[in-house]
């Protein structure tokens, strides 16, 4: 798929900069970031004591008293990669020392999001006594106000958006929970889910083996934080920085034998080998069959257990990349020609819930346009929105609760279902309510500040290396080249895709660009770029490189 460009026509660069500025200066101003704190990493007192949690020494003795008394445990997880990798972070922990737990993820079609009611009923069967959620919980006020009336202490560790209502827990350890006292407001299911394992450890091994816990669940911590999309600033920052150095040891069988079969060649793993390697394929197995079989990935103890669920992941990730791409184009084909609604809603009983939210992203992506997708089942619809940053879908969608029988999530992220009977009240009114932000503004594509050919050398792109780990809120430096003008354009590879093209500026100096997956008529006229400058490694050289993102004629 050739690149859309149409779209963004409205340019900001957050901190312009003539070409004597300093450029890493410059960038972290735009970011209003102070390098002392960013650039500094320190395993200690970067990753917080997770007993500044206001309910964690509650929870904890919780668990220990569970253990002594042989009382059995629960871990009720999420089938996305932080619920997946936070529960298996915890099942981890209790193999470890040796205490049997049980854990249960919803199945995404049948189950849906969250606790349910057939969950805590079969708990009490099984003379579960405590619950442990892991990236949900928070609102799922009935189930746990039934699991509490049945006798079981559930312990919600999530990250979800609080509802009105917080449910009767026994304990929760939650960073946005009323009067938490915890610093950091930004880990995500995972990272939670971490903190409380490794406060049992604190309780419940030697100081040392603790020690050795932290570091080896920190894999496990960093896919979910990664994969969630976490603010990738704070402790969050740091626990990644750690947590990839953890996986690029590649300790743990299942990751080992993922990032083989992925085609991850080199040694150190970034967020991007998460984002778009492993991330996909855990999450695969949640979206076209049960997510336990990622579970069983991850805590593979040998390489033939490693393979053969690798392999049977890499099918369904294959079939899952099938499946979006049909169902984006059927969406897209619903949606029509009115791409300018401050809504885009797609509707059908021919959607797959596995992939909804994955193609309502890649929808919201294209038009910078709220995307809903709609799933008609028997009599039930449901849904699955992504947002852009402008609006918050938790606010919107709270105006609707009426119509839900079930919703949640994040401000650019979230889900729900309605009645089948009310769909149609429900789709006007959800129409309604984002007729009340139009104006939209235009879309607008943010860039961090100016470069100039005389910024292309490796010292500038060592520097920028040091930025990482990208993600939101700290993402990787896009910058703008202005009046240039293309001089040649020559082919890369031979797919007439890949381009080399050589530019000139204002100053006449000459410089080379990069760009993949582009019509060559693309770069006829082009007066702005906007690009990312990285160190190319080939056969043991080292050269500054610049790739094209996106092209304003
Ligand atoms: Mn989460």
């Amino acid at each position: 798929m050739a690149r859309n460009n149409t779209v963004f026509q409205d340019w900001l660069v957050s901190k312009p900069r003539a070409p004597h500025d300093h450029l890493i200066e410059v960038l972290l101003a735009s970011r209003n970031i102070s390098d002392s704190e960013f650039f500094k990493f320190d395993y200690n007192t970067g990753l917080h004591d997770p007993f500044l949690f206001k309910d964690m020494e509650k929870a904890t003795i919780r668990v220990v008293q569970a253990i002594k008394n042989h009382e059995s445990i629960l871990i009720a997880g999420d089938y996305d990669l932080d619920g997946i990798s936070g529960t298996a972070l915890l099942l981890d922990f209790f193999r470890i020392i040796r205490a049997p737990a049980l854990f249960k993820l919803p199945h995404r079609i049948h189950d849906g999001y969250g606790l349910n009611t057939k969950t805590i009923i079969d708990a009490h069967k099984n003379k579960i006594k405590v619950i442990i959620t892991v990236d949900n919980g928070i609102s799922c006020y009935q189930e746990i106000a039934l699991a509490q009336s049945l006798g079981i202490d559930v312990i919600i560790t999530d990250h979800h958006t609080i509802p009105e209502k917080v449910p009767p827990a026994f304990a929760i350890l939650h960073p946005k929970i009323k009067a938490e006292s915890y610093p950091d407001k930004e880990l995500t299911g995972s990272g939670v889910a971490y903190k409380f394992a490794c406060a049992l450890a604190r309780k419940i091994l030697s100081a040392e083996e603790a020690e050795k816990f932290k570091k080896h669940a920190l894999d496990l911590a960093t896919l979910g934080t990664i994969a969630d999309m976490g603010r990738m600033l704070g402790e969050n920052r740091q626990l990644v920085h750690y947590g990839l150095q953890v996986i690029s040891l590649r300790r743990r069988p299942g990751l080992k034998k993922l990032l083989e079969i992925s085609g991850v060649k080199d040694i150190a793993c970034t967020t991007e080998t998460v984002g778009f390697r492993l991330g996909p394929r855990l999450n695969a197995s949640g979206r076209m069959a049960r997510a336990d079989l990622s579970i069983e990935l991850l805590l593979a103890e040998n390489e033939g257990e490693a393979e053969k669920y690798a392999l049977e992941i890499e099918g369904l990730n294959k079939s899952r990349q099938l499946v979006t791409e049909e169902i984006f184009i059927r969406a897209e084909k619903l949606i029509g020609t009115n791409t300018q609604a401050p809504v885009l809603v797609a509707q059908s009983q021919e959607f797959h819930s596995g992939v909804i939210g994955l193609v309502a992203g890649k929808l919201t992506e294209k038009y910078q346009r709220p995307v809903a997708m709609l799933e008609i089942r028997d009599d039930i619809v449901i849904g699955s929105m992504r947002s852009i940053p402008h609006i918050n879908l938790m606010e919107a969608l709270n105006d609707l609760k009426e119509f839900f029988i079930k919703f949640g999530g994040h401000a650019q992220a979230a889900g729900f279902s309605v009645a089948l009977e009310n769909r149609e009240s429900f789709t006007k009114a959800l129409h309604e309510r984002f007729n009340s932000y139009l104006p939209l503004p235009p879309p607008q594509l943010q860039l961090d500040t100016h470069l100039f050919p005389t910024d292309i050398t490796i010292e500038n792109c060592e520097a920028l290396e040091k930025f990482q780990p990208f993600g939101i809120g700290n993402s990787k430096p896009l910058f703008m080249m202005e009046n240039i003008r293309v001089i040649r354009t020559d082919q890369l590879g031979s797919t007439g895709k890949h381009w080399k093209i050589t530019c000139q500026d204002n100053s006449s100096s000459t410089f080379q660009v990069i760009a993949f997956d582009y019509v060559p008529s693309a770069f006829e006229n082009v007066k702005d770029l906007a690009v990312r400058l990285n160190l190319n490694i080939w056969n043991n050289r080292r050269s500054p490189q610049v790739i094209v993102e996106h092209v304003r004629k």
